[in-house]
């Protein structure tokens, strides 16, 4: 794994445990963390469970007990990692958003289906599609319990950096992560809203906002956390991002995307509307699916709250008895549950790098239409 900060330690949770709960195919064996600072890569691998560090990614592509690399760095080193890993016949799992530009997204599709020619494969890592509650909720949709989609409603709302003198962390920059609250949380959340309901974005129209131009430059990091220095730097990206689209099937959706949302700590919240129910999800309450049934008797029907901690509910029968509850590291131990049952059976792992270029496409599409003054941008079409 390259990295051990916020997303390291959640991957390096993911790793140690989903063997323990699922079961699998391959057994992970905990090989190598690679960090630039020798100290704080050894002992981020003594508290998070690898068996050995390298101080420079490239060493990970000559290592034969390396067979798969996962990157949990910032995303302007993703294209560059994920294509040499890829090239170098090692398997990828790539944090998301999946590349600072559709340029590097393309170039990592080509270089994962030079890969799966060879056996080698990749996947992007959305982790909140592993979310019982939402895995269910795209099964319902699919077995057409809603009927016809036709609104999409998505925000995910967040507010640690609500405070001006918050630090200029590497999510502020533009040339560390491609863009703000956009590709941070809206990437989600699009991925979300096309998961759930099986459908495409094809175009939208947006408006971004930067609130706080500057920020004092950090002096310590970790994960959300930050303290600043006494030296300024400028924001280079959204705090907000905010845009409607329409999508493949005839749906209209609405997105909204910030980290000012004041006591909103991780509210990624989606709303689907269709011709015959609704369902919603708030992640605050995880283990919850909302959901109005348009064929139940208007006298008692209403929204009612499934708990989906059932084991026949997706993943949650792995885990304790019905209504015990999942957290948020559980997502990341479902990705790495999956992803390990895909390599030890041959099966594609999803989403994979094509899918994290469609999303790629749509935030480029969010993002020229706020700069063109909210102007609409059709979203080209993405082969699997
Ligand atoms: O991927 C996301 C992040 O980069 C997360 O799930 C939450 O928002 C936590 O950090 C950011």
């Amino acid at each position: 794994m390259v990295g051990y900060a916020f997303m390291g330690a959640a991957h390096s949770q993911a790793w140690r445990t989903a063997g323990r709960f699922f079961d699998l195919p391959v057994e992970p064996d905990m090989a190598v963390l690679c960090g630039r600072d020798g100290d704080a890569t050894r002992s981020a691998a003594a508290k998070l469970g690898w068996r050995s560090v390298e101080t420079d990614w490239k060493q990970l592509l000559t290592r034969d007990d390396v067979q798969l690399i996962d990157i949990c760095t910032p995303g302007d080193t993703h294209a560059e990692i994920a294509i040499a890993a890829l090239d170098a016949g090692k398997h990828v799992l790539c944090e998301k958003p999946l590349a600072n530009t559709v340029d590097e997204a393309r170039a990592m599709v080509a270089a994962a289906e030079r890969a799966r020619a060879r056996g080698v494969h990749s996947m992007v890592g959305f982790n909140y599609r592993r979310v019982p509650a939402i895995a269910l909720a795209r099964q319902l949709i699919a077995q057409g319990r809603i009927g016809e989609v036709r609104h999409v409603r998505g925000t995910y709302l967040q507010d640690w950096i609500v405070d001006p003198e918050f630090p200029l962390v590497w999510r502020l920059q533009k040339d560390k992560a491609g863009s703000g609250a956009l590709g941070d949380i809206g990437a989600h959340v699009i991925d979300l809203a096309q998961f759930v309901t099986g459908d495409r974005l094809t175009g939208v129209s947006a408006l971004t906002e930067t609130f706080v131009k500057q920020r004092p430059l950090p002096a310590a990091s970790s994960g959300l956390s930050a303290s600043g220095s006494t030296e300024r730097g400028e924001v280079t990206v959204d705090d907000t991002a905010l845009f409607i689209g329409r999508f493949g099937g005839g749906a209209v959706a609405g997105f909204e995307a910030t980290r000012f949302a004041t006591g909103r700590k991780n509210a990624l919240r989606l709303e689907v509307n269709g011709s015959a129910g609704s369902l919603a999800f708030d992640f605050e309450a995880m283990n919850e699916l909302s959901f109005f049934d348009g064929a139940e008797d208007p006298a008692t029907a209403g929204f009612r709250r499934i708990l989906v901690t059932e084991p026949t509910h997706p993943y949650a029968g792995a885990w304790w008895p019905p209504g015990h509850g999942l957290g948020y590291e559980h997502t990341f131990t479902h990705e790495i549950a999956d992803l390990l049952r895909d390599l030890g059976t041959g099966a594609e792992p999803s989403p994979s790098f094509a899918d994290g270029l469609q999303v790629q496409l749509v935030l480029d599409a969010v993002a020229r239409s706020a700069e063109a003054g909210s102007g609409w941008q059709r979203i080209e079409e993405v082969n699997d």
